[in-house]
Parts: structure tokens; C-alpha cells; sequence
């Protein structure tokens, strides 16, 4: 299902992050035409079969933990089909449409670079004695839309002190599956794959900092990034990778996908920010998938209290 767009966004407001498939010759070649289109054109016809949308597995026990909101939830339809999955093509429809065929059994993340512990884990093994918590949070895409989402994960932390990262580990890197027979957005080069993500070793740490394996209380679909996903609740969206395959210490600054394809509009910190601009939109206010009115965007979506502190003293219009 395809969410319309309200009349009153400006196209370059909704799908600015598709805006530079315009500059690439691929997207001019096929006349115009939407990547899914192009899919077609591979004469797959399995690419074309519906994914199995609604076949996830209830995840069990499930506690409840801080930081939630009341906030109302977003259907989980517009959360399941509204979505930004580049691997799967560049429209809000496509990952629900063509992640389907992604195989996430077996799955297996590596952990690697400057730790005591680096081991390649089993997903099952990953999550053995993980408490799994329902966290609500709000995830704000750089797009000024939102949604509030019912994720189901746990602190990225108890993996990081498992790996028992040394002295010299300053970030984080994250790394996305890449596997182009199975991930059709692949095959065009709408970003640098894999997608590639990184966090400060603070921000890795905080308790906010999840790695998600469900939403509505069953294991994620595959549009939103099973089997396991990053979030970040008070950075934009896209700093929140998906289908994870590994995660590394490192000791500067890892490159990121976004700042890769456009550095001056993507920074590495990507904090949500109604006080700095996207160079193109505003980043004042965000329309909340479902509603009509906009509402005021918050100072790290809201999360102040709990991260403020950790970009004290840094000038945020530099660090954006
Ligand atoms: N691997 C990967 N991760 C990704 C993306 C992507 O294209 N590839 N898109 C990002 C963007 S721009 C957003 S807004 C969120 C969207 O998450 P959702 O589809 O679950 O709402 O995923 C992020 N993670
Ligand atoms: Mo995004």
C-alpha cells in the first residue's frame, strides 16, 4: 500500500534522499521511472510476488522498559509499508514489496575490530540471555516525517561490554548485509554499498541505544530490518541501520552512508535538530505518518534530558 502524499508537502520535503537518484544517469535511463519499475524490467518474476508481510513471529516474553512515550502509535500498517529500505529501491512502497525474499535464517553478525571478545555470533546466540524490552520511541526521519513505533530490542551496550572493546575503541561501525540477489536495490548504485553506519562510543553505550528484533510485540518484518536493527531514537532515521551483519571498534570516525553520498547535507552526528536546517527544508517541524497537521520538531526528539549532555560544549551547526 502506497501512503499518498498530502497535497500540501512539497515533493522535495518528502523523498529528498531519493532527489539524488535524479542526478544519476540509471534512474534517466529508464525514462523516469521509479526503481520498483525498473525491478520489472529484470524479468524476475519472483521479484514481483507480494513479500510475506504479516508472517512474523510473536517474540514471547517481553517486559516493558523506560523511556517510553504515550504517545499514539502508528498503525502498523503505515509502519510496515511506509518505509526506507534502500537496498530494496529508493520509494516508500518498495522495501514492503520486494524484502520478502530476503532470507534472514541463518543470520550471523560478526563482531570485530579493537575488543577482547571478537567473535562471529549465530543470531540465537546474540540474543541468549537478552532480556527483551518494548521500548516506544519516536524514529524522525531527516524527511521531517515521524512515527512512533512499539520497538522490541535491548541495549546495544550488553553487546558492546560482552566484546569488552579496548582502550582505543572510539566509535562504533555498522555494517548492512549486502546481497544483491536478494536485495534488488543493490543492483543500482542509489548509495555506496553496503549501507555503513557508526556512533560515538558514548552514544553506542547510552541506555536509549537499542538493537531491535520486533515491533509490535513479534520479530520485525523484513522492510524494517530484520533480523536486527540499530535505533537511535534522538538522531534522524537513517543513522538507525538495518539487517545488521556486523559491528566493529574502531578508533576514528567511521565513514557513513549518508555523509558518503552527500556530505553536506548528511553529517555524522545527525542529531535531530529543529534549530538546524536541512540545506534543503526546514527541519522545524515534521508531519507524524497519519496525521494531517504538522507538529514542532524537539530538540533530540525529544530525548534532551537523557543525551544533552553528551554534545556539551560542541557546536552542533558544525557537528550536524
Ligand atoms: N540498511 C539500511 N538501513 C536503513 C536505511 C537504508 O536505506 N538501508 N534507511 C534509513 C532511513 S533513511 C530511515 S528513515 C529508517 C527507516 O526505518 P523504518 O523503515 O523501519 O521506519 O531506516 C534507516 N536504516
Ligand atoms: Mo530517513
Amino acid at each position: 500500500m502506497l501512503i499518498k502524499r498530502p497535497s500540501d508537502i512539497k515533493a522535495s520535503e518528502i523523498t529528498p534522499e531519493g532527489l539524488y537518484l535524479n542526478r544519476r544517469e540509471f534512474i534517466r535511463a529508464s525514462s523516469g521511472a521509479a526503481v520498483g519499475v525498473a525491478f520489472a524490467g529484470l524479468g524476475a518474476a519472483s521479484l514481483a510476488a507480494p513479500a510475506p508481510a504479516f508472517a512474523q513471529e510473536p517474540l514471547g516474553d517481553v517486559k516493558k522498559g523506560p523511556f517510553g512515550t504515550d504517545e499514539k502509535l502508528t498503525p502498523y500498517d503505515d509502519v510496515t509499508t511506509y518505509n526506507n529500505f534502500y537496498e530494496f529501491g529508493t520509494d516508500k512502497s518498495d522495501p514492503s514489496r520486494y524484502a520478502g525474499r530476503l532470507q534472514t535464517k541463518p543470520w550471523t553478525v560478526k563482531i570485530d575490530g579493537l575488543c577482547d571478545k571478537p567473535a562471529d555470533y549465530h543470531l540465537e546466540d546474540l540474543l541468549k540471555g537478552q532480556a527483551l524490552e518494548e521500548r516506544i520511541y519516536r524514529l524522525r526521519c531527516v524527511e521531517a516525517w515521524s512515527m512512533v513505533i512499539p520497538w522490541v530490542g535491548f541495549p546495544l551496550a550488553n553487546v558492546i561490554n560482552r566484546a569488552q572493546p579496548t582502550s582505543q575503541a572510539k566509535f562504533v561501525a555498522f555494517t548492512t548485509l549486502y546481497r544483491p540477489s536478494q536485495m534488488p536495490g543493490q543492483r543500482y548504485p542509489a548509495l555506496d554499498w553496503p549501507y555503513v553506519e557508526g556512533l560515538r562510543m558514548d552514544e553506542a553505550l547510552h541506555p536509549l541505544t537499542i538493537l531491535a528484533v520486533g515491533l509490535y510485540g513479534k520479530t520485525l518484518p523484513n522492510q524494517d530490518g530484520a533480523p536486527i536493527r540499530l535505533v537511535v531514537p534522538w538522531k534522524y532515521g537513517f543513522k538507525s541501520i538495518k539487517s545488521i551483519v556486523r559491528i566493529s571498534f574502531v578508533d576514528r570516525q567511521p565513514p557513513t552512508a549518508w555523509n558518503k553520498e552527500n556530505s553536506h547535507e548528511y553529517g555524522f552526528y545527525s542529531n535531530v535538530n529543529p534549530e538546524v536546517d536541512h540545506p534543503r527544508w526546514s527541519q522545524a517541524r515534521e508531519r507524524r505518518i497519519g496525521e494531517f497537521f504538522r507538529r514542532k520538531t524537539l530538540m533530540f526528539n525529544g530525548y534532551g534530558d537523557q543525551v544533552a549532555k553528551l554534545y556539551e560544549g560542541m557546536d552542533l551547526r558544525k557537528y550536524y
